[in-house]
């Protein structure tokens, strides 16, 4: 297997990150075949919190740097960058916890990962070849927010509020939005933009025919 390459998609929680990371996945995949692309959520280092109660669980700030397993990640896309499979945890929105079953991943030319906080940390930072900024605007981020929550996530419009006004908005403008001079490409209107998915697709398929 040739070298490496691997693609950061960070911005807002909500602004289409994982639309457009699976999107580009799965239309590559359909394509090309599963073997030389894999994907990774920041999502799935949140960390363990199965030793706290539920109600320490929902104590946790799950928008600050502190909150994930950075230094996991960046081992896997490590590990993964030298030819080897790594277990990704799985995570629980609904329990604020690791599962215990794991996703194996397997090496491959072009790994994608995604997540809302990739580009704050250096670390990270130093390993991704492309980063990509989805710069979805907040109100549109929020709206979507909302209802993904209230249906997937299992939470009310008052928690919602809550943890948006406490911890999503904020952690916006200390960390994810000073993490946008970190990109190469600055995505607007978020994961159904088909011309940037047509152009990281476009990349990609460059990096494979290397
Ligand atoms: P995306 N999050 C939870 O709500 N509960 C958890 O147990 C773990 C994470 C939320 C987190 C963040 N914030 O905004 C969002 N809060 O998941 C990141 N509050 O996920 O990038 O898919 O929006
Ligand atoms: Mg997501």
């Amino acid at each position: 297997m040739g070298k490496t390459t691997i693609i950061a998609i960070a911005g807002a929680s909500a602004s289409g990150k994982s639309l457009f990371a699976s999107t580009v996945y799965q239309e590559l995949v359909a394509e090309l075949g599963g073997e030389r692309i894999s994907v990774l959520q920041e999502d799935a280092y949140y960390r363990d919190q199965s030793h706290l109660s539920f109600e320490q669980r929902q104590l946790t700030n799950y928008d600050h740097p502190a909150a994930f397993e950075h230094g996991l990640l960046s081992e896997h896309l490590q590990l993964l960058r030298s030819g080897q499979s790594v277990e990704m945890p799985q995570y629980s929105y609904q329990e604020h916890t690791r599962l215990e079953k794991s996703i194996t991943v397997s090496p491959a030319r072009v790994i994608l990962v995604e997540g809302i906080l990739l580009l704050s940390d250096e670390s990270l930072r130093e390993q991704f070849d492309i980063s990509v900024f989805m710069d979805t605007p907040l109100d549109t981020c929020l709206l979507r927010r909302i209802n993904r929550d209230m249906e997937l996530r299992g939470r009310s419009l008052a928690s919602i509020t809550e943890q948006y006004e406490n911890y999503v908005r904020p952690a916006f403008f200390d960390f994810i939005f000073p993490s946008k001079q970190h990109a190469d490409l600055v995505v607007t209107r978020g994961g159904q933009n088909e011309i940037a998915i047509d152009i990281i697709k476009a990349k990609i398929r460059q990096l494979l025919a290397e």
